[in-house]
């Protein structure tokens, strides 16, 4: 039931309790006779939402007055996580909700735990775009995000015996309180259709199948501030025209509701399985109607504005709109851009194409071929036939840019090109056409963008060399250190005597001065001991595994995939536990005890992945059942990895493994939020591995493995057999295939570590070239973590040097070096 708020309590709390019973007595979700956490949940997250509607409708409202320029982020997903601690952090009334709730008998540690995470992103890609919403919030920019609202986000992974299976996660089962639908703001989508040449000598697009795109708009507080921006995600719907009222009647039911079906398909899930046709074709409608949907969007608001001031000026859309291509993924906003310009606003091409070229800026996130988008251009034509011609007119005026002034790079045509004409399998290089058609290219951490000038980008860089940039990656101190470990956040607001370090990390390099001090050193190991409890209770709740907090937590939580090589940290467990197991007891007492854990999930249909999931939790099944062993080692699988469940392990990790092969992991954040909660890293020179271990110290940093420049040469000397394995690596294979983890044939997966050469075989990711320098790492670890001392110093000095990796410092490089936008701050 719940309680009468109308005792005399004092203050804000007050009102905030009377505020969250209101909301309680009339959510027509609910029946107002109970007050059990979802309900108080509901009520809580609708309290907060009036507070980010007043200040969202006031920051739409100034920003259409000043009219400044604006930044639209454009990103097929988003890891947006849970949003009620967020919401409260930013807004800075934590403390007041949780008196409030308590005098409703609720603690809001418990009500947070109710809501669904918004997973409509795969993994590090999209929790990129979440921190960039958060730090464009709270720099005041006026900056948007666009994205689908898929119904399905990324699926909620069970472990059973046969390994990793996946479910529908139903985030929106009951409904977000987060997100505001606007019938008011739609746009028609078209796909299919043929081109017309009209009277006048102009193209345009017509028939084919016409979806609405709905916006459902979420408000994105920035911290301590009024601006509010926005996430707009589009949903997509068909008209009542659309359903067939007579076939209906005659008993048709699928056929009278084809169309509104097929709309239904394409928010229905984050990136649906694109091994059939049918599903690139979904994949690809997808893309083109979130492009579609928020150009439209754009052009109509840079309208709006402009409105008043004469006549439409279309070169000052440039000045007033800046595009982030986030990946390759919504490439599509090229040709739609350059479509709705000439075909619906009546420019010619020249205007158009400047204008495209002056909006658009394109951040590549990986290297890796087969995460290289190629589209079919038969499927290109069937579904978007006026974009093709539009692809293929910036083709080829790029060729002809080529061959009458780069003769050089005549024989280069065919690879630099965007459309590629192979017989066997014609297609459309998505990379190549962001290249050519943005002002500018960015990596994402230096070493990454460093490649992309060398190597994957080189020839376009001798044709634009001030194209391409580097911004280093980061991640919102808000929800990575503040809210998710408040223990630690108030030590660091304690000796820094100030919290402004929650907007200026920088500020955390005055802790390095305190790094030898005794009372800090207490404090700072009390704080992650708490976390590390913390951490323990929730591994007993999901997995029933129990482990020691006095235990080394060493975690690996990611996407699984090959090239992050979380085959090299188990099979160097199985290594590990071989080595204790042949100990004696005198040996044994020297051991340093670890808990092991490892997390992440693996893409559906990506089969060694899956092993590698399974070869995990069976690994741990043996361990922590041999009494032998079970005291020095645990290994557990923590299942479902996700935002949360970051927030949960991150505060409580001690060493966390960056492991991938050098040169494929473009950056990686987790090793940033990692290091910020002072935890240690065993890495390789990759990504912004390289950069941490720069600003952190490279004392502070287990580093092993082979460097980037070295790994071509490493895998040539392999195919020409000059690989010899270490006897270390062969006894941990040799060991699996024994049977001591069970009977299941993990042949295939050993097998992709042997060989010189050949598809899945020759160690491709060089586990085998890198596994002594591993356990090497990992043998000074051991004997670090015994000395307390050091220890902790090493971690204080990692927190202190990780004031370089907030997503403020990324979002204000990109404001002013790519986007040209400044700050716009609600009065
Ligand atoms: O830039 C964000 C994130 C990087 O930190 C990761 O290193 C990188 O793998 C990821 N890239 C992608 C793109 N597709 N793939 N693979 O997710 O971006």
């Amino acid at each position: 039931e719940i309680p009468a708020v109308a005792q005399p309590l004092a203050g804000e709390a007050t009102e905030i309790a009377s505020n969250i019973n209101y909301h309680a007595q009339y959510n027509p979700h609910f029946s107002p006779f109970k007050f059990e956490p979802e309900q108080a949940y509901y009520a809580t997250a609708d309290s907060v939402r009036d507070r980010l509607i007043k200040q969202w409708n006031d920051t739409y409202l100034h920003y259409h007055k000043v009219n400044p320029k604006q930044t639209y982020y454009l990103s097929m997903e988003y890891l947006q996580g849970r949003a009620l601690t967020n919401a409260i952090g930013n807004l800075d009334i934590q403390d007041a909700y949780s008196d409030a709730l308590k005098k409703l008998g609720h603690e809001l540690e418990e009500i947070v735990e109710q809501e669904k995470d918004a997973a409509l992103g795969n993994g590090g890609l999209g929790r990129l775009a979440s921190c960039f919403l958060d730090s464009m919030a709270t720099l005041n920019l006026p900056a948007w995000g666009y994205g689908l609202r898929y119904r399905y986000g990324l699926f909620k992974q069970r472990i059973s015996k046969a390994g990793q299976e996946e479910i529908a996660e139903d985030w929106l089962e009951k409904f977000s309180p987060w997100e505001i639908v606007r019938h008011d703001v739609v746009f028609p989508v078209t796909f299919f259709g043929h081109v017309e040449v009209l009277p006048s000598g102009a193209r345009k697009w017509v028939g084919g199948e016409v979806i609405q795109a709905v916006a459902y708009d979420v408000p994105i507080p920035g911290y301590k501030t009024k601006n509010t921006n926005s996430l707009r995600l589009w949903e997509a719907k068909a008209c009542a025209e659309d359903f067939n009222l007579f076939q209906f009647n005659d008993g048709q039911y699928e056929s009278a509701a084809q169309l509104h079906s097929r709309a239904q398909q394409i928010c229905a899930v984050l990136y649906p399985g694109d091994a059939t046709e049918s599903g690139k074709l979904l994949r690809l409608k997808q893309q083109f109607f979130l492009c579609s949907a928020s150009l439209q969007d754009i052009i109509f608001r840079f309208k709006e504005r402009e409105e008043g001031n004469g006549v439409l000026q279309w070169p000052k859309f440039p000045t007033k709109v800046a595009v982030q291509l986030n990946d390759t993924h919504p490439t599509l906003a090229i040709p739609e851009l350059m479509r709705l310009l000439m075909d619906e606003e009546g420019l010619g091409w020249d205007d158009a194409w400047d204008i495209t070229t002056r909006t658009i800026a394109y951040t590549n996130h990986t290297v890796l071929p087969e995460a290289l988008e190629k589209w079919s251009q038969a499927v290109m034509w069937k579904l978007l036939p006026r974009h093709m011609e539009i692809i293929e007119e910036v083709d080829k005026r790029f060729i002809a840019m080529i061959q009458s002034t780069r003769h050089d790079l005549e024989s280069k045509v065919s690879s630099i090109r965007i459309l590629d004409h192979n017989p066997q399998k014609p297609v459309v290089r998505m990379a190549n056409l962001c290249v050519v058609s943005s002002h500018t290219v960015n990596g994402v951490a230096q070493l990454h963008s460093d490649i992309l000038k060398s190597d994957l980008f080189a020839d376009y860089v001798s044709i634009w060399p001030t194209k391409f940039q580097n911004k280093t990656n980061g991640i919102t101190p808000r929800r990575w250190l503040r809210f998710c470990s408040p223990e630690l956040s108030q030590i660091i607001t304690k000796w820094l005597k100030t919290d402004k370090w929650v907007t200026n990390l920088d500020l955390l390099t005055k802790l390095r001065q305190f790094a030898d001090n005794e009372e800090l050193h207490a404090e700072w190991e009390s704080a992650k001991m708490a976390n590390k409890q913390r951490l323990a209770q929730y591994i007993m709740q999901v997995t029933g595994v129990s482990i020691d907090p006095n235990t080394l937590f060493d975690i690996q939580v990611k996407r699984i995939h090959e090239y992050k090589r979380q085959l090299l940290n188990i099979l160097g467990t199985v290594y590990r536990y071989k080595k204790i197991k042949e100990m004696s007891p005198s040996e044994r007492e020297r051991i340093t005890p670890r808990t092991v854990m490892l997390g992440g999930k693996a893409f559906a249909t990506y089969t060694n992945a899956k092993r590698i999931v399974k070869l995990v939790n069976d690994v741990g099944a043996v361990v922590n059942s041999d009494p032998e062993v079970n005291s020095y080692l645990k290994v557990v699988f923590v299942p479902n990895y996700n935002v949360s469940v970051a927030e949960m392990l991150i505060p409580g990790s001690e060493l966390s493994q960056h492991i991938s092969t050098a040169g494929m992991e473009a950056s990686g954040t987790s090793n940033m939020k990692f290091a910020l909660n002072g935890c240690l890293i065993i890495g390789t020179l990759d990504g912004a591995n390289v950069e941490i271990r720069e600003e952190i110290g490279e004392d502070n940093f287990f580093l092993f493995g082979a460097s980037a420049e070295e790994v071509p040469r490493l895998r040539k000397e392999r195919e020409n057999g000059l690989f010899k394995p270490d006897t270390r690596f062969e006894e941990a294979k040799q060991f699996i295939r024994s049977g001591a983890f069970g009977s299941y044939d993990y042949n295939p997966l050993l097998e992709s570590l042997e060989g010189n050469s050949g598809y899945g075989r020759g160690d491709y990711f060089l586990v085998g070239r890198d596994f002594p320098s591993y356990i090497d790492a990992q043998a000074r670890v051991d004997e670090a973590y015994k000395e307390r001392k050091r220890w902790i110093k090493m971690s204080i000095l990692s927190t202190a040097g990780s004031g370089k990796f907030s997503s403020d410092r990324t979002i204000s490089q990109y404001a002013k070096e790519i986007w040209n936008i400044e700050e716009c701050l609600v009065p």
